[in-house]
């Protein structure tokens, strides 16, 4: 197994990473961490995080919510329009119709989720509320449609980004199914984070895989796969060919491992080893996970070279890119 071992830390200060509104300074008085730990801190993936985590970071200092960080922080995604991969600017599926899936956790077992849901700005919200407001963990479809009405949700008007219409138009030419990996559809974004009391939370929202099949539901809505929290462990995302992670409960697995003594990193490297070898066509599938663990630890890992993610702490906002099994 080659494995490359380049980590690209570009710091805060002097980057073109600042963001306004990104907390600079000391680590906070009462926090306590493992050696290589620190809280609070937030990661997300893929280069979109930074925005995502300025968010969750200003939204954390407001109200000392972890949970409220991690939903605000990915509701700036789900508003991206470069963004193809998140919200209802996100490509379509085979019937040029963008259909939603979100998660939300936190570290208590509470969790909510969407999946296959239409016309809805920030499904991750509706999976907030899903959370909060039903007996359930999970709502699909028009099921889920009619819940975000009930709650006050505005609909959107069923029209394609300008630019997820033209690359559709583009795709109906030869109407192949085959994503690309790290180019075509991979932007969904995971986020997971720790405050300094030690309370952990995640989120994860996405468009899914470009021109699926309609109906197709991937592993961002599915607790265990796509998210998983436990404030006795610690957290971990997933992003990338939601199949492959939902058949080894990728997030979960995460987790599992870290409670069985794994670190952050080795976990996310087992979980990947454990999906290569679980995967046919290995080399046309890109997967990369992110994990917490209650110390303030991380780790990354992806099938391929070309998966990055951001990493917010009192001292900085950056993009880091993860190592990766090939
Ligand atoms: C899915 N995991 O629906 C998502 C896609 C993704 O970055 O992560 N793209 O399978």
């Amino acid at each position: 197994m080659s494995q490359r071992r380049k980590f690209i830390k570009q710091s805060l200060l002097g980057s073109a990473l600042f963001l306004p509104g990104m907390s600079v300074g000391c680590a906070q008085p009462n926090e306590k961490s493992a050696p290589n730990g620190e809280k609070p801190l937030i990661l997300s993936t893929w280069n979109h995080g930074i925005p995502a985590n300025a968010a969750a970071w200003d939204k954390l200092k407001e109200t000392d919510s972890i949970l409220d960080a991690v939903e605000a922080g990915v509701r700036v995604t789900e508003l991206d329009m470069d963004n193809l991969s998140v919200g209802l600017q996100g490509l379509p599926d085979r019937e040029g119709i963008t259909t939603l899936d979100a998660s939300i956790m936190t570290g208590d077992g509470a969790c909510g989720s969407v999946a296959f849901v239409r016309q809805i700005k920030h499904p991750i919200s509706l999976a907030r509320a899903v959370m909060e407001k039903t007996p359930h963990v999970m709502l699909a479809g028009e099921g889920a449609r009619q819940f975000a009405i009930a709650q006050g949700f505005p609909l959107e008007e069923e029209v394609l980004s300008p630019k997820a219409q033209i690359e559709y138009d583009k795709w109906k030419v030869t109407s192949q199914y085959k994503p690309i990996i790290n180019i075509e559809n991979h932007d969904t974004i995971g986020m997971i984070g720790i405050d300094t009391n030690g309370k952990l939370a995640g989120s994860c929202t996405t468009s899914g895989l470009a021109y699926k099949m309609h109906g197709r539901v991937g592993d961002s809505p599915i607790i265990g796969a796509g998210l998983y929290v436990d404030d006795e462990v610690g957290a971990a995302t997933a992003t990338g060919l939601g199949e492959t992670i939902i058949r080894i409960c990728g997030s979960f697995l995460i987790v599992e491992l870290m409670r069985q003594g794994r670190s952050p990193q080795e976990a996310c490297e087992e979980a990947v080893r454990r999906l290569v070898t679980k995967s046919k066509n290995i080399h046309d599938i890109q997967a990369g996970f992110l994990a917490i663990n209650k110390d303030g630890e991380t780790g990354a890992f992806a099938v391929h070279p070309g998966f990055n993610f951001a990493k917010a702490t009192a001292s900085g906002n950056v993009l880091i890119d993860s190592i990766s099994h090939f």
